[in-house]
């Protein structure tokens, strides 16, 4: 059944891009000094819970995380359990305990889903100086938090909760459990090493971040490993490990599936092709490369519909050369649009999912083409009739100038996200 609750108070998840603001918003409105708000102005630490499924677990872990976190920070921090509409509406259960849990705040994700997300949508609402994350499942024990509070107040950029350190391990992994974690980690290695070396348990999803080392870092994560992003986005100078004790799940199931290997794999690629040269070319020219090469792809492909769907009209089948290649400019077009929604801008089209919008962005997709294609028109006749450029030569460098305006233009305009809610 799900409890009574006042759905009023749920937090708004942020949409748009995966930055955290160097203050938190309340504290940048003057929120924070509002006597209706006291606690604004307080939080020091701000620790997130990601759930999906866990309301057998939620209560237990709001209590223990209350009465630990209270007893050294008094006041001074608040839970954001971040849920992503779980069937079993662990949401609610979270919810209905705000009245005896004040520092308690609840954000019910219905537009976006998975783990690393999650900590981060949580982390932008966040108001506190430093930041967290712990499993929702008490796998992670609780008391482990002070450690890693205590390196952060003392100056460390990131606090990481260890298995592979002194007091440190796992109860009782399975021994394929045990190689595929150890696995990944020395796959992270070769791919990654900048990154997964600074730390012994890159997998860990349990750590505490210092706000300043990851604000203004735009953040693009993938799958469970939210920590090798921290690490390969963040300005991280001082990292300090406590060991712990990975626990059992008593309550709920686990969600980790083959897709979060695959992930984890992907995750690793685009920290390094971003990080690599590509990466800094891109930054020092502040235009998405990486997106552009799979926009033009995906425009290759296009152009490969194109051709065999005149022939098949117009060859084959003896229809019309002005239908035809209508006809074959729109397959290619469908074709191209659900590529890019699917791939070129899927991060971005990701929080847009709904009917509704992608028609929206389809139809602007339609209309930008279509202003290419007179564009082109125009730039060849320029660049053959009026420069007297070779028409081969004319016709390629009017194709890479569409090129580059279709992909702008629609980046700016169809695939473009707001930051309200
Ligand atoms: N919001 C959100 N939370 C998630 C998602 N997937 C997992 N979680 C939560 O993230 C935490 C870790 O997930 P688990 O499935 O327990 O993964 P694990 O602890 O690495 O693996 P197990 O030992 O098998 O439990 C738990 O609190 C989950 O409820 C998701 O898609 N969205
Ligand atoms: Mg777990």
């Amino acid at each position: 059944m799900v409890p009574t609750t006042n759905f009023q108070t749920l937090l708004p998840a942020p949409v748009g891009e995966f930055l955290i603001e160097p203050q938190s918003l309340e504290m940048q409105r003057g929120i924070g000094s509002d006597t209706n708000d006291p606690i604004s102005s307080r939080v020091e630490f701000s620790l997130v819970i990601p759930t999906y499924n866990e309301s057998k677990n939620i209560q237990r872990l709001v209590q223990i995380l209350s009465d630990t976190l209270a007893r050294v920070l008094g006041d001074r921090f608040e839970l954001i359990v971040v849920d992503d509409d779980s069937p079993d509406c662990t949401w609610a259960v979270a919810q209905a305990m705000v009245a005896d849990y004040p520092h308690l705040r609840v954000m019910r994700r219905q537009g976006e889903r998975g783990l690393s997300t999650a900590v981060i949508r949580g982390w932008q609402v966040a108001r506190g100086r430093f930041l967290g994350v712990i499993d929702g499942d008490l796998q992670h024990p609780p008391e482990t938090l002070l450690g890693l509070l205590d390196a952060v107040q003392n100056g460390a950029d990131l606090a990481v909760a260890s298995r592979h350190v002194d007091g440190g391990g796992v109860s009782t992994w399975s021994a394929l459990r045990r190689f595929l974690s150890r696995g990944a980690q020395l796959l992270g290695l070769v791919l990654l090493p900048g990154v997964i070396s600074r730390v012994s348990d890159p997998m860990s999803g349990y750590f505490l971040v210092r706000r300043e080392a990851i604000a203004d870092c735009l953040l693009n994560p993938l799958g469970y490993k939210i920590l090798i992003e921290v690490i390969g986005r963040g300005d991280i100078q001082q990292i300090a490990e406590v060991g712990y004790v990975f626990q059992e799940r008593q309550e709920g199931a686990s969600k980790v599936t083959w897709r979060q290997y695959r992930d984890y794999l992907h995750h690793l690629v685009r920290l390094r092709v971003e990080g690599g040269r590509i990466g800094q070319l891109t930054r020092r020219l502040d235009f998405p490369i990486g997106r552009f090469l799979r926009f033009g792809l995906v425009g290759l492909s296009g152009l490969v519909i194109d051709t065999a769907m005149l022939y098949l009209l117009h060859g084959l089948w003896g229809l019309g050369l002005t239908r035809s290649a209508i006809a074959a400019a729109e397959i290619a077009i469908v074709n191209n649009f659900l590529w890019n929604d699917r791939w070129t801008f899927g991060d971005m089209a990701k929080s847009q999912r709904q009917r509704g919008k992608m028609l929206k962005r389809f139809l602007k997709f339609n209309v930008i083409c279509l202003m290419g294609l007179i564009l082109k028109v125009l730039l060849l006749n320029f660049l053959f009739g009026v420069l007297q450029i070779n028409p081969y030569v004319a016709n390629v460098l009017a194709i890479a100038i569409v090129t580059v305006w279709n992909f702008w233009v629609n980046l700016k305009l169809s695939w473009r996200t707001s930051d309200v809610c």
